[in-house]
């Protein structure tokens, strides 16, 4: 077998965005373009003979190709070993999980998430640092810098591995181990949760669906739903991972995971529903008839943690992205402990997880997770709400509602316009930024802070600037724009609209309606219809 020294030149746009490099599939299978971007991760993260990386991804199409790449430039890179995923299968919280466990130089994770797969739909990869979590900026800027200057990449001139036979094979002088993908998952939530307490509920008859929706988390879910914690067969739907999430858009909201909405809001509902994503770091929660927003999931879980073993000895600290409700910095407050407030994007997260300032994670996008690994974990969610509710047996929407008399509720709602035009969409946002509304009236509120977020991390000192438009009122509700850094289609322009009403009175209020006077403010302000041409958001969370 050969190393073979392959002459390239750089593709222009290999800039990895909010969570990595994402690109429909036809970019990705160009010749050299995975190759260059695989070769500049290699050259940037230091020497990598004699290391071990991780590789796997969320089954997409594209998903066994783009790893047997991976794998022959890995040997040609020098790498003493790679561990994969059994039949390439890996769900993000996973591969954090392994990397951590087995002390990895990292690993490289293939996803798109969310985005729909299909040869005509998307692709992704990124690369995961030691400590598990997702490449901080100073690494992602240095991979897309030497994207810039590629000249050459190596890989080995060998057959393809058997991706679906566990265990050890070797590819030239590297070893490729091929391993389940779902047992070190599960031993480390076996270790978090009181399983025993769960069991108990399944066997009282409480009822659950999980809406796998055809992608990475249908066999996680599959074996510690129905395998270990004793939930009936035919609790875990749309279990079976396909190439094309079965036509679906695997993103668990309530307009993609319409199939478990309709159950959840149908005559003769289960107790409890849950829906991940494309790769498993996601997750949405609903009760019967009840719709757990993400920012609300993040503080019930935050207030009743410690009846889970794995948080009994209480939080220190808990960080959300800036988007996200303040639901849980009032719980924070509550706990005496520290509230973080980081730009959108999990990577902004990893630094306080280390430095030990906070365990519980979260934000508005379906995103949750912990100190556990180093990114959001969709099942992990679903595990500490069904330990709560273990614990409290209670249904979803009196926890809830309870937190809400106990709290306030910090009413949201995230407004989406998706596939704008790019130009449009920068025209808006350069509108926003020249405008300078702190002191003046909109409506029935005084704007006192109106800026482009800024965030210097607190433990390492880097800076991140321009991370969303904020107008903040007197009475601490906001308006936030920003544009997405996960799409691969035009662009799409997020806005987060929040108020807190403490009167318990008003709590059942639908937030499109107790919203409304701020939605109206949002969309005249951002000239929204007549910039986009969009009377509508095409998505509301
Ligand atoms: C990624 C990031 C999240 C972020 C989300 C949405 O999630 O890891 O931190 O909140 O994208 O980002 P944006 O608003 O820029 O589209 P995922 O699940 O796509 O990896």
């Amino acid at each position: 077998m050969t190393i073979r020294t392959v002459a390239t030149t750089p593709f222009a746009g290999q800039k990895p965005g909010t969570s990595g490099l994402r690109k429909k599939v036809k970019v990705f299978a160009q010749p050299h373009y995975l190759e260059n971007f695989v070769q500049a991760i290699f050259d940037s993260i230091g020497a990598v003979a004699g290391k071990t990386l991780v590789v796997g991804g969320d089954g997409r199409y594209y998903n066994r190709t783009a790893i047997q790449t991976i794998l022959k430039m890995a040997a040609a890179s020098g790498f003493a070993a790679v561990m994969v995923g059994q039949g390439g299968i890996l769900s993000t919280p996973a591969a954090s999980c392994v990397i951590r466990k087995y002390r990895t130089f990292g690993g490289i994770i293939l996803s798109a998430s969310h985005n729909p797969g299909g040869p005509d739909e998307d692709f992704g990869i990124k690369y995961n640092i030691p400590a598990g979590g997702p490449a901080p900026e100073a690494i992602t800027e240095a991979i897309f810098a030497r994207s810039q200057e590629i000249g050459e990449y190596r890989i080995l001139d060998a057959a393809d591995v058997d991706l679906d036979t566990l265990g050890t094979q070797r590819l030239g002088a590297m070893t490729v181990e091929v391993f389940d993908p779902v047992a070190d998952y599960a031993a480390l939530m076996e270790s978090l949760f009181d399983f025993a307490a769960i069991r108990a509920l399944f066997a009282g008859g409480f009822r659950m669906t999980f809406d796998a929706m055809h992608a990475v988390t249908g066999p996680y879910a599959a074996a510690i739903l129905e395998g270990r914690l004793g939930a009936p067969r035919g609790t875990v739907m749309n279990g079976v991972p396909r190439e094309d999430f079965g036509a679906g858009h695997p993103d668990p909201n309530l307009v993609h995971a319409a199939e478990l909405v309709a159950i959840m809001f149908g005559a003769d509902a289960p107790d409890f529903g849950a829906a991940s994503d494309g790769d498993g770091d996601r997750n949405m929660i609903l009760g019967r008839n009840f719709y757990v927003t993400p920012s609300d999931s993040l503080a019930v879980l935050a207030a009743n943690a410690t009846v889970c073993p794995g948080y009994k000895a209480g939080l220190k600290g808990i960080a959300r992205s800036m988007p996200t409700s303040a639901a849980a910095d009032r719980v924070a407050a509550a706990l005496g402990i520290e509230a973080y407030e980081t730009p959108t994007g999990w990577k902004f997260f990893g630094t306080l997880l280390d430095a030990g300032l906070a365990t519980l994670c979260g934000e508005e996008s379906f995103g949750t997770g912990s100190d556990h690994v180093r990114e959001k974990d969709g099942l992990w969610a679903v595990l500490m709400w069904l330990n709560v509710l273990a614990a409290r047996r209670d249904s979803v929407a009196a926890i809830v509602t309870a937190h809400w008399r106990k709290f306030g509720r910090n009413v949201y709602s995230r407004h989406d316009y998706e596939g704008v035009d790019s130009e449009a969409a920068n025209g808006l946002m350069a509108h926003l930024r020249g405008l300078s509304l702190t002191g003046r009236r909109l409506g029935a509120y005084e704007v006192v802070v109106n800026d482009d977020f800024a965030y210097t991390d607190p433990v390492d000192g880097s800076v991140s600037t321009r991370q969303g438009i904020r107008v903040v009122f007197g009475d601490g509700s906001r308006i936030v724009y920003r544009l997405s850094g996960t799409g691969t289609e035009g662009a799409t322009l997020r806005v987060y609209i929040e108020r807190y009403e403490p009167d318990a009175a008003k709590h059942h209020l639908d937030p499109q309606e107790a919203l409304a006077d701020l939605i109206a403010i949002a969309r005249d302000v951002a000239e929204i219809e007549r910039r986009t041409g969009r009377t509508e958001p095409t998505v509301i969370t």
